[in-house]
């Protein structure tokens, strides 16, 4: 018999260390953690089996199918946004070609298990692309379908990704004499800048909002590598685990897409540091803007329109901008750093 799993990929990661941590916390105890990088011990604990592998390994996936039954996968391997600048051709493999493996896995899965297989894919604000300030300024929030013109390779990797969860969910293998119903059920969410209390972002773009408070609590200067006045929407890691399991559990037919926005708060880099300050008043924080990485979330919109969210499946955040610093980002780092 096959064991049946909850499959996370990118479990290394930031979000992935997440929601590890809040599935358990929930009793799901058969997850199968993947990642290029080891899952941190304390973690491991937590899963029936972490695996190192590349989502691009063929052998991988073979092992999977002969080993698993998956009827969810989340799918959060990727490399973020000014990591896939570097390396863009690789950004794609990873990002389109990882993305496909896991998509095609979720189609073989669900022929074996004779249902739907849930597939949870988070998108980004990336795949927004604005020309300039002025057109940031005017349009302030965007709804899913407008400005779908992404500057980077991650941007264009996810939005492209959306459509291949689309294709999965409703053509896969459309000219076949039987075709496959309701084979991957993918569900997405466009997410703002994450920050969490627990780990830092790396690669990613939106990073000076987590940068800039994690340096700070630990005593260390940081140089924000963006303008005191950008503005673009973030939410705390609590709440993005919020709308995944929320996203998840929706019935089916409560859903009028595939990929929803989600935002809770909008500060300015220089809203957040008056944050960071109030509880680290001798945070060394300088503003010295790296023109290209400042073009990349110039391009983000200010605030994405979340109301298909809220009025499909009920979302709404736990976690203004108060509360996230005040109640969840502030003490636990706090912590984090004291006993360190
Ligand atoms: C990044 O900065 O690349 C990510 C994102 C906004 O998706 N944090």
């Amino acid at each position: 018999m096959r064991k049946e799993v909850v499959l996370i990929t990118g479990a290394a990661g930031e979000m992935g260390q997440a929601l590890i941590h809040l599935l358990s916390e929930r009793g799901v105890d058969n997850i199968l953690a993947i990642d290029v990088r080891p899952v941190p011990k304390p973690l491991r604990s937590r899963c029936r089996a972490a695996i190192m592998g590349d989502i691009l390994d063929e052998n991988l996936f073979g092992r999977l199918v002969s080993e698993y039954a998956i009827p969810v996968i989340y799918h959060l391997a990727a490399l973020l946004s000014t990591r896939a600048e570097f390396t863009p051709e690789a950004a794609h493999r990873v990002n389109v070609n990882g993305t496909l493996n896991l998509l095609k896995l979720a189609a073989d899965q669900s022929s074996w298990l004779g249902k739907p297989v849930k597939f949870m894919f988070p998108s980004s604000v990336a795949v927004y692309g604005l020309p300039d300030l002025e057109t940031k300024e005017q349009v302030g929030a965007v709804k899913e379908e407008e400005w779908n013109q992404p500057t980077t390779m991650y941007g264009c990797n996810k939005l492209y990704c959306e459509h291949l969860g689309r294709y999965y969910a409703h053509y896969y293998r459309q000219l076949a004499a039987e075709p496959p119903h309701n084979g991957v059920d993918f569900r997405s969410i466009r997410f703002p800048g994450l920050i969490s209390a627990f780990t830092v972002p790396s690669g990613g773009t939106s990073d000076y909002g987590p940068e800039m408070l994690h340096h700070a609590a630990q005593g260390k200067p940081y140089a924000c590598f963006v303008r005191e006045d950008t503005r673009m929407p973030f939410m705390a890691m609590p709440d993005a685990l919020k709308a995944l399991m929320t996203l998840e559990l929706a019935p089916r037919d409560a859903l009028t897409t595939h990929v929803y926005n989600v935002t809770s708060f909008n500060p300015s880099a220089g809203e957040i540091l008056e944050r960071v300050k109030a509880a680290f008043p001798d945070a060394q924080v300088t503003f010295e803007p790296d023109l290209k990485r400042q073009a990349i979330v110039d391009s983000w919109p200010i605030d994405q329109d979340d109301s298909r969210a809220r009025r499909d499946w009920g979302w709404q955040p736990d976690y203004d901008l108060d509360r996230a610093f005040d109640e969840y980002l502030i003490p636990n780092i706090q912590k984090r750093y004291a006993a360190v």
